[in-house]
């Protein structure tokens, strides 16, 4: 198979690189990514060389762009990863988020349906389903959309595109909607990734509001595992809700952190509650464990062990990151398409 990723040197789409040329090391990848803050190809470094890969720096919301490279390379498949995907630069910047997860996927719809209506996978997140009070069943499938981010309504709008393209074009399509992903490669701007090395800097994690917002935490290698499946085996048309059966509180997420690194409470600095915090996340994942026989394995403890370990043998990927360096090398080094 040849797969085109989009967004591929980001947190999970790296990843999925890595775990689909673990799992099928003869499939070709290409991964069309636009290098924006968020994309780092020392993510992908051990897999430069092989010549099963190829890397395009590219801007998905350029339809000329997308379209001729759908035509060169003829992909059996399109995994959409590409997108703006941080809530709180939503609030601040929204614009962005309407280009790139907006425009950039409908982009990616027309040069699919092109180019003899190419399988499309779209990676979507819970966020589209609003939020859920403290009894409230967690989503599923067929839970109404009620975004309330600039993020989140991104997201949904474009995942009505997607199935737009299904039921006017017939384009072969698949949805997963998943929770907060954690693990390797995770960009220090999230909660996990930036209390982790704000802790090994010595500084304080701030924590906002009461704390007591609840995400459903989903280890990234489970996730991509899921995203295989669905590729491979998920019914054209549908959409699968995929989670990690591991609802926490921010607060015992700190606490656990905290204590995993040997640091106090005295660490923790409360701050100011982003606006319009969803409250609760939940992830009902009964249709793609009962259809796909898919569910989560990583036992939370054990992934946020191995998470800190990463990012303690990582000081240079990361720092590099937080003091801005990596980009430079990419301005010097890699041409935009
Ligand atoms: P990320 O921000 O780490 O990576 C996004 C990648 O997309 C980067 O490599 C970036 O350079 C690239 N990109 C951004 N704009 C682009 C454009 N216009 N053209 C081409 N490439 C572009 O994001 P992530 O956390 O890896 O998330 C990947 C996908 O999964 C997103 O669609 C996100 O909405 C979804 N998702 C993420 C989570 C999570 O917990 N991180 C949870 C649910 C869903
Ligand atoms: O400094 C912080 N302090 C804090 O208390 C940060 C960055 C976050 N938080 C809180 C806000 C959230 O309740 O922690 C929780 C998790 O925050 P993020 O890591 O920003 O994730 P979230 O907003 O839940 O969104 C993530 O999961 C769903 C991803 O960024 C999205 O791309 C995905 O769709």
């Amino acid at each position: 198979m040849k797969i085109l990723v989009t967004g591929g040197a980001g947190f999970i789409g790296s990843n999925f690189i890595h775990y689909m040329f673990e799992k099928y090391s003869n499939y070709q990848i290409v991964n069309l990514d636009k290098l924006t803050y968020a994309g780092n190809l020392e993510n992908l470094k051990d897999v430069e060389e092989n010549p099963n890969y190829k890397f395009v720096r590219g801007d998905i919301a350029d339809p000329e762009l997308v379209n001729n490279l759908i035509e060169e390379e003829k992909p059996d498949a399109i995994v959409n990863f590409a997108a703006e995907s941080h809530v709180d630069r939503s609030i601040l910047e929204p614009d962005a988020f309407i280009n790139t997860n907006v425009v950039g996927t409908h982009n990616l719809l027309k040069a699919a349906f092109g180019n003899g209506k190419i399988r499309f996978h779209h990676v979507s997140t819970d966020e589209v389903f609003g939020s859920l009070g403290p009894n409230d069943p967690a989503f599923n499938e067929s839970t109404p959309y009620d975004p309330h981010s600039p993020y989140s309504a991104s997201k949904a709008a474009s995942d009505h595109l997607v199935r737009a393209y299904f039921h006017t074009f017939n384009l072969p399509v698949t949805i997963s909607n998943c929770s907060n992903n954690y693990g390797p490669y995770m960009f220090p701007e999230k909660l996990f990734p930036l209390f982790i090395t704000n802790l090994i800097e010595g500084k304080k994690v701030p924590l906002y509001g009461d704390g007591r917002n609840v995400r459903d935490w989903l280890h990234v290698r489970d996730h991509c595992r899921a995203i295989a499946l669905i590729i491979h085996k998920g019914k054209i048309g549908e959409t699968y809700c995929v989670g990690g059966a591991c609802e926490k509180t921010n607060k015992e997420i700190t606490y656990k952190i905290l204590e995993l690194m040997g640091k106090g409470e005295e660490m923790i600095e409360k701050v100011a509650d982003r606006l319009g915090h969803d409250r609760r996340y939940a992830i009902d994942f009964r249709k793609i464990k009962i259809e796909l026989g898919w569910e989560p394995e990583t036992i939370f403890e054990d992934g946020l062990k191995n998470m800190i370990e990463w990012y303690k043998n990582n000081e240079i990927w990361w720092r590099k990151i937080k003091s801005g360096e990596y980009q430079e090398y990419y301005e010097k080094n890699y041409a935009r398409r």
